[in-house]
């Protein structure tokens, strides 16, 4: 097939899944353009199958704000008929699924020659955030009304559609899925030696610092541990709240006990330094990086919220903590750092369930059954 992804390039969940998607539909002999601002982080060049193509929003005085839906949608239009795109694949409902619908208008109306159907993803904040804000709520519900089929990354989230936006009942739930090669446990004594030179426990929180992450949480809950035994806390990526969070720290007495690292190419090395996982976030529909973790061997203590219980089992792959109950996550993880057989014996647990239901090879096919129904008129 021929496929168009379009996604954001910046650091995310729905980025990082919509290009890892486009690599590996690549490489099972897709052909596939992936259409974004930039090049989306974690992209990987020389794939063979794989354009990226980028939406420029050129400035012009009039214009107060860039106008990306518009250009977006002048570049679906553009590459799906140069490119004779079967199908476009929007990633995160605004404005990827609104600039789909918009091409597709554009196209009908000049004879409809080159016409993709359209697959929209939902991945979590674009319905609980900003789905259920007033002022996108009727766009959003129109978006993922018009495309030929929708896909939602948990059963939860696909609750969640059809509570906030009202839309949905046909949504087909495919999770989000890792490239198991890539991700698996990958000791590198020196570099964990470099962060602890003391053998201590290492906890980390990988994420975009966003408010619904609560990093402030993360490290309350590593402040409250570390009253009570010696451990470091790992903090991993970059957003609006880490520059807070570093004042709060600094000012901290545990200052020396927490290191900042941007999020590097080779995410598995460093999260197998890890002896445990925070992600105390307020709403997750899925929660990427705690399945990165899992696979690594790492045991997760998470939130019970949004599609977090549908890929942690609590007591045997990690554990789900009430998201306002912080003395409970100090406890999960003071548990999991005192007890080395716990510890292994869960990072097995957890790494076991990310081969046997979230691999790239269980659920890439899931999304080629999506094209080849939309392909035949099928919708969702
Ligand atoms: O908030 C984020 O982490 C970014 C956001 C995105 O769309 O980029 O992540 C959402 O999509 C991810 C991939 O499907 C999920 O793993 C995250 O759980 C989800 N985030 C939230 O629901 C808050």
């Amino acid at each position: 097939m021929r496929i168009g992804i379009l996604c954001y390039a910046s650091v995310g969940g729905s980025g990082v899944v919509a290009t890892e998607l486009a690599h590996e539909l690549a490489a099972r002999g897709h052909y596939v353009h992936v259409l974004s601002s930039e090049r989306p982080f974690r992209w990987r060049d020389g794939r063979k199958n794989l354009v990226f193509e980028p939406v420029e929003t050129t400035a012009y005085p009039l214009f107060r704000e860039p106008q990306y839906l518009l250009a977006l949608a002048t570049s679906i239009a553009r590459v799906a008929c140069e490119q004779k795109l079967d199908v476009i694949h929007a990633h995160y409902a605004v404005p990827h699924a609104t600039a789909a619908y918009l091409a597709d208008r554009m196209l009908a109306a000049d004879a409809g020659a080159c016409r993709p159907r359209t697959v929209t993803t939902l991945h979590g904040t674009d319905v609980t955030l900003v789905g259920s804000d007033p002022s996108y709520r009727r766009v959003v519900a129109f978006s993922i009304e018009q495309s030929h089929a929708v896909t939602a990354v948990s059963e939860s989230l696909k609750h969640d559609t059809l509570t906030a936006v009202g839309v949905g009942s046909d949504i087909r739930v495919i999770p989000n899925f890792l490239d198991c090669e890539a991700y698996s446990r990958r000791p590198d004594p020196e570099a964990r030696r470099a962060i602890a030179p003391d053998d201590v426990p290492i906890v980390m929180h990988v994420s975009n610092f966003r408010p619904v992450k609560r990093v402030d949480m993360v490290f309350e809950v590593f402040r409250r541990l570390r009253e009570r035994r010696n451990a470091r806390l790992v903090l991993v990526g970059d957003g609006p709240d880490r520059l807070p969070l570093a004042r709060t720290v600094g000012q901290s007495k545990f200052a020396d006990d927490v290191q900042f690292f941007n999020e590097r190419p080779d995410l598995a090395s460093g999260l197998s330094m890890a002896d445990a996982f925070l992600l105390p976030s307020a709403q997750e529909s899925f929660g990427l990086a705690a399945l990165e973790a899992m696979a690594c061997e790492v045991p997760v203590v998470v939130s019970r919220v949004g599609g977090l219980p549908e890929v942690v089992e609590d007591g045997v792959t990690g554990y789900l903590c009430d998201p306002d109950d912080l003395d409970a996550m100090v406890a999960r993880l003071d548990m999991v750092l005192g007890d080395s057989d716990l510890r292994a014996t869960m990072g097995r647990a957890a790494a076991e369930v990310v081969r046997t239901r979230f691999c790239a090879g269980v659920i890439v096919p899931q999304y080629e059954a999506v094209y080849d129904d939309v392909l035949c008129g099928v919708r969702s």
